[in-house]
């Protein structure tokens, strides 16, 4: 009797695979700069389940460990990552995962061509992406409020693409207090000889074995809460390698990310530089914030897509009731489901990507920019949402096996579950999208910016879904104008809602848009169907979050009569 042995899922070349990636790339950038940048796209496609996936694995199953002292009992707070771990940042340097989007090789269109490389690296880096993605928001603080020695000396070091000389960053925002609210901040910057020292601990420090951090304190004698913080840029060591005045007391024990050092720390007395001036702190730490956060949507479609790939292989794979998995109906339409999340999540985070080119290389409109200040939280709450959810269904479609941690699965979703805790959750989010349609009045050149999206969409079998968006636009508008007029709690009760609807009426416009150029293209008329599709569901999923509204939900959430 023979015995049965089910065949799992392979990987091939990420970018010759990826049919929405080629297809939007080849869509939105110029014919020659595609054709200039499709080879390293191509090779990184391939290095993504060679070299890179194995080191990804290897960091994986080699997490790091924190050695408080040597033999003789001198602290020392060594973090030990393998080799693999070091090779994958090497990696990142090489294939100019940071150094694209700086180099600006293709101006405006930089931004998208890095967010290439990103989604094919990301998804089998073992989320070395956080560290770059720190990275790369420092350099952008120091790129626009950095002083001539933080652009002479650090900042060089984050944008090259030489590994000896490459540098990544952490970004250490979070205490004991809390993350969310960075108001407790309870890190004092005493300026001692000329030179600022701190002193404080930080309850959340990811990628600690990065040489540099930007962190933030509270300068002695500045104001309490937020305004009262300053940004500061500090070394983790001396020139001899010596922790200059941090204890490292434990690494986190964490449900994912598990290759990554995150550290709990104690700063006695570190030296560090101002960044952008006294009391400016929050506000200059949002640069680096916003594109941490345009990182994470990129992550999380990038781990949507690994997750589809699989499934997509395994399909015809695996035979249940008579027939393969790709030949079972509900099979088949729980996949278009994912496929039709991820493509959704993919349009909304390279919108952010190509906005964000425009306004780093300065072409960027006011309205266009402020279209991004509320694109970013939005894209970033949404897409983390989507990725727990199409990564949760991906183990499931893969039965027993996804349970099983061998198989590389489980990893998936225990990954992306920190994806909407980090960097801001989907509250705080949906509280930073209604800061910036309040404080910037973000929401009109938004859904501006949708309605001219919309109004490029021309097939006459999108007009009916063009239809539904448009009506979603004005409930969207109509929502938001009850909502000013009922108060704070009424506004604050909506947010998740309300930002949801934003992110779903946002991307249904470029899924039409994306759709119609195929059509025209006469390339792709599954993009049509796949955009009706987005469009069919329910785009604003509002709430109306009233007094009564509220004392019930508080009745049912916390069972008070
Ligand atoms: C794969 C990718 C991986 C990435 C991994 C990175 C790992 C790192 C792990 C972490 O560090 S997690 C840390 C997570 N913590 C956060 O993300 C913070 C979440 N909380 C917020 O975002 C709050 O909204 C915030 C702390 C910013 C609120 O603080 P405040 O002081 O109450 O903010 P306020 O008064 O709204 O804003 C102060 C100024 O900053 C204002 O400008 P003005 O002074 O000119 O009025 C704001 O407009 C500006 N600002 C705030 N957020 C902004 C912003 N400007 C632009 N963009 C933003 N997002």
């Amino acid at each position: 009797m023979s015995e049965f042995f089910q065949n799992g899922p392979l990987l091939g070349n990420q970018y010759e695979e990826d049919r929405l990636l080629r297809t939007f790339l080849r869509s939105r950038l110029p014919a020659e700069m595609l054709e200039e940048i499709e080879p390293d796209l191509r090779r990184l496609g391939g290095r993504a389940v060679t070299d890179i996936l194995a080191l990804g694995n290897a960091a994986e199953s080699s997490p790091p460990r924190h050695i408080p002292f040597d033999p003789w009992g001198r602290r020392i707070d060594r973090i030990e990552v393998c080799a693999a771990w070091k090779q994958l940042e090497r990696i990142a340097a090489e294939e100019g995962i940071v150094a694209t989007a700086y180099e600006r090789r293709h101006g405006p269109w930089s931004r998208i061509h890095q967010f290439a490389l990103l989604y094919l690296y990301g998804p089998s880096s073992a989320i070395a992406t956080c560290p770059l993605a720190m990275t790369d928001g420092a350099a952008r603080v120091i790129e626009l409020h950095g002083d001539d020695w933080l652009r002479n000396n650090p900042y060089p070091r984050l944008i090259t693409r030489a590994p000896e000389q490459f540098w990544t960053s952490g970004q250490w925002m979070t205490e004991r207090a809390g993350g969310s609210d960075v108001s407790g901040t309870s890190t004092s910057a005493r300026l001692e000889h000329g030179q600022y020292r701190l002193h404080g601990t930080k309850w959340f420090t990811s990628a600690t074995t990065a040489p540099m951090a930007m962190t933030l304190a509270r300068i002695e004698g500045a104001p309490e809460g937020s305004r009262g913080l300053s940004l500061f840029y500090l070394e983790l060591r001396d020139s001899a390698g010596n922790l200059q005045n941090i204890i490292i007391h434990r690494l986190k024990d964490k449900l994912g990310t598990r290759a990554l050092p995150t550290a709990e720390l104690t700063l006695d007395g570190t030296p560090a530089r101002l960044v952008g001036g006294e009391g400016q702190g929050v506000r200059r730490i949002a640069a680096l914030l916003n594109i941490t956060r345009a990182y994470n949507a990129c992550c999380a479609v990038g781990f949507m897509r690994r997750g589809i790939a699989l499934v997509r292989d395994y399909a015809p794979k695996r035979h249940v009731f008579g027939k393969p998995l790709h030949r079972q109906p509900l099979h088949v339409e729980t996949l278009a489901d994912m496929q039709v999340e991820l493509e959704a999540a993919f349009h909304l985070t390279f919108r952010a990507a190509e906005l964000m080119g425009k306004e780093e290389c300065g072409i960027a409109t006011a309205d266009e920019s402020a279209v991004l200040r509320l694109l970013t939280p939005v894209v970033k709450l949404y897409t983390a949402k989507q990725a727990i959810a199409v990564t949760s269904e991906v183990l499931e479609a893969f039965g027993g096996a996804g349970y099983i941690e061998d198989t590389g699965l489980p990893r998936l979703l225990r990954d992306a579950q920190v994806l909407s805790i980090w960097e801001g959750t989907t509250n705080v989010l949906s509280l930073d999208a209604l800061r910036a349609i309040d404080r910037e009045g973000a929401l009109d050149p938004f859904l501006m910016d949708l309605r001219a999206t919309l109004a490029k969409v021309l097939h006459p079998e999108l007009r009916s879904a063009v239809h539904l968006v448009r009506n979603a636009v004005i409930q969207i508008e109509n929502y938001l104008q009850k909502a000013l007029s009922e108060g704070t709690d009424f506004l604050q009760a909506g947010a998740r809602t309300f930002a949801f609807s934003l992110a779903r009426a946002y991307a249904a416009g470029l899924l039409l848009e994306f759709a119609d150029r195929q059509c025209h293209e006469k390339k792709h008329a599954g993009a049509v169907e796949l955009a009706r599709r987005w469009c069919a569901q329910n785009l604003v999923p509002l709430i109306v979050p009233d007094e009564p509204h509220r004392r019930m939900s508080a009745g049912i959430a916390l069972e008070e009569d």
